[in-house]
């Protein structure tokens, strides 16, 4: 019996197997207890040597199954650190790094450029009331130019903001009449604009306020040229030509040369050889008063410029749709950007 019990002991390939040989041999049913069960109806010679040898043979079972249960349950571990080791050797799986979107990079350009000019960065909400986007900025509600940028209203007074201008009259109302004032504010802006390589309804633009005692339209000048040739290198000119906006007076259109083709066949600047990348001009003192400056004692400049045409000319890119589309071969270009 015990040399039966003991072979299935080492058969056993797994503690299921084990258990079933303890409950065969060892278990209340089983061969060794019915023995000591019947102990009683032997002879007072033969019960201490039936009942030690029963014993003996139930304790060496025993520890047969305590030692197999023991290396069976350490094979089990060290089949699964085999399973789970880990080849440092194998070669690493390549990890896709994103890129900066283009016009972040060239936001954040812009903005060293005109940090390093004095300016400081402001923000304001996208969802903007009528008094800021417009009547704030010499826009009264019947005014015809409330038409060059067709709104996205939410109510009467709540719109999605059409350029970031009402930044001005945020900004300068904080200031409390004292200048200097010296802010650019990029934002998000939103026109009724049909899209085409050179429109979308959504886009980008920075806007830039100096409000001082004595500030010139030659200083507006400089700053300009001081900025697109910082942001675009000395091989690209601008060009001032009048214009109007009813918060400045006077008000200049901005280009910069297109540099991407000899005007012909271009897409970006229609075979002009220049691109509109800003509306500028001297603020308007009735602009300044609504803000709470006095107009006598100062004066100042704002310009507004746009962020996706600024990409397009620094990139050479011909569509400005690129920029919402979310094509990895278009991103993907900017890596080193
Ligand atoms: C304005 O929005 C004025 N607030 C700018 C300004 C600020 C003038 C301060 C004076 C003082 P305008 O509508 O021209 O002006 O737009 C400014 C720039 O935004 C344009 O020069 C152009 O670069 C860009 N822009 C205008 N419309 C679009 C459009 N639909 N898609 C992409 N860029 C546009």
């Amino acid at each position: 019996l015990k040399e039966q019990a003991l072979a299935q002991v080492t058969e056993a390939q797994d503690v299921k197997a084990l258990q079933e040989v303890r409950v065969a041999y060892l278990g209340k049913k089983g061969p060794i207890t019915e023995v000591l069960r019947g102990m009683g109806k032997l002879s007072a010679e033969e019960r201490p040597l039936i009942g030690q040898m029963a014993n003996e043979v139930r304790d060496e079972i025993k520890s047969a199954i305590e030692t197999k249960e023991v290396a069976l349950e350490t094979a089990a571990v060290e089949a699964k650190l085999a399973k789970e080791s880990i080849d440092v050797t194998l070669p690493g799986r390549p990890q896709k790094t994103g890129a900066r979107h283009p016009l972040t990079a060239v936001v954040e350009e812009v903005e060293d450029a005109f940090l390093g000019l004095g300016f400081s960065v402001a923000e304001g909400p996208e969802v903007e009331t009528d008094y800021y986007n417009f009547e704030a900025l010499n826009l009264p509600k019947d005014h015809p130019a409330r038409d060059m940028q067709d709104s996205f209203y939410f109510t009467d007074e709540l719109l999605l903001r059409t350029h970031t201008s009402p930044v001005q009259a945020r900004t300068m109302e904080k200031f409390e009449g004292r200048g200097p004032v010296k802010i650019i504010c990029p934002g998000k802006v939103f026109r009724r604009d049909d899209d085409d390589a050179t429109h979308s309804h959504q886009f980008m633009q920075i806007e830039g306020l100096f409000v001082d005692k004595n500030v010139r339209m030659s200083d507006l000048k400089g700053v300009l040229e001081a900025f697109a040739q910082s942001f675009f290198g000395p091989d690209r000119s601008i060009r001032l030509r009048p214009s109007f906006f009813p918060f400045t007076e006077p008000s200049v259109e901005v280009d910069v040369s297109c540099g991407m083709c000899g005007g012909e066949g271009c897409r970006v600047c229609k075979n002009t050889g220049w691109i509109e990348v800003l509306g500028a001009g001297m603020i308007h003192p009735k602009v300044l008063e609504m803000s709470g400056f006095d107009s006598k004692e100062y004066s100042g400049f704002a310009f507004g410029m746009g962020v996706e045409r600024l990409a397009m000319l620094k990139y050479d890119i011909d569509d400005i749709r690129h920029f919402y589309t979310n094509d990895v071969r278009f991103l993907a270009q900017f890596k080193r950007v």
